[in-house]
């Protein structure tokens, strides 16, 4: 094991385009853009220093299991995997958005049990209990927002950002679950291991929130 090595997982897309700059910042720059490449593993300009690219859902599970040393990850994601075997450092404070049920603007009755279609089955459990609701929970891999417009569910638990998303499908946000941005994760035996190789990377990153700020 190299101590200096370093392997930082990190998704596609707003969380790619927003770290970019805080990595730049800390010296870190992708040789190929993994929008063009195929390549899962991309070198960049500090050797031993490597990006993978994977499904943002993913990231907490390959830093738990040290197939990745640190990685960025959404709150929301870390809260629905439960950080084990991670530590979380710095908030870096980026792809901000708000976890929160919504709901169609014209509701009708409802009869029964009500039924909350999501992402995010565990924060979602978590949330209505706490609130003493009894809900049925209802898995989904993406279009959340339209479960209410198909009678397939009366909530759901979804992201926000403009709101332009919900207003779209006749729906709107009820309630505040959470404040959401992008956490850089660490590895607990990486951070033994590696101890002043993420300790500088760590520092690097909180400049780079700063500067930014
Ligand atoms: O898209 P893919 O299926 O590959 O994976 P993913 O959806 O997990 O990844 P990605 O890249 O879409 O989102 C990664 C992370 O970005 C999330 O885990 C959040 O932490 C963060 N983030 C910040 C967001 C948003 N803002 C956001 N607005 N993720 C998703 N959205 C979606 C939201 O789900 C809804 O569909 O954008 C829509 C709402 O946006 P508005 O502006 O219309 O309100
Ligand atoms: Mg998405």
């Amino acid at each position: 094991m190299n101590p200096n090595s370093l392997t930082i997982a990190l998704s596609k897309g707003r969380i790619f385009e927003e770290a970019l700059p805080l990595l730049k910042r800390a010296g870190i720059e992708p040789l190929e853009n993994p929008n063009t490449s195929r390549k899962l593993i991309l070198p960049t300009t500090e050797a031993g220093v490597n990006l993978v690219i994977i499904r943002a859902a993913d990231v907490p599970t390959y830093v738990q299991y040290g197939a990745a040393d640190v990685g960025v990850a959404g709150k929301d994601v870390l809260l629905e995997h439960g950080g084990e075997g991670l530590y979380e450092p710095l908030d870096l404070e980026i792809a901000q958005c708000r976890l929160m049920v919504a709901a169609p603007l014209q509701r009708g009755a409802t009869r029964g049990r009500l039924r909350v279609a999501t992402k995010y089955l565990n924060i979602t459990r978590a949330y209505f209990a706490r609130q003493g609701k009894q809900v049925e929970v209802i898995k989904l891999y993406g279009s959340m927002e339209l479960a209410p417009l198909v009678g397939l569910a009366d909530y759901i638990v979804d992201l926000v950002d403009t709101g332009n998303t919900l207003k779209a499908n006749g729906l709107e946000p009820t309630e505040h679950i959470a404040d959401i941005s992008s956490r850089l994760v660490v590895n607990k035996a990486s951070m033994k291991m590696k101890h002043a190789r993420i300790t500088q990377f760590v520092q690097h990153m909180a400049a780079a929130v700063q500067a930014k700020s």
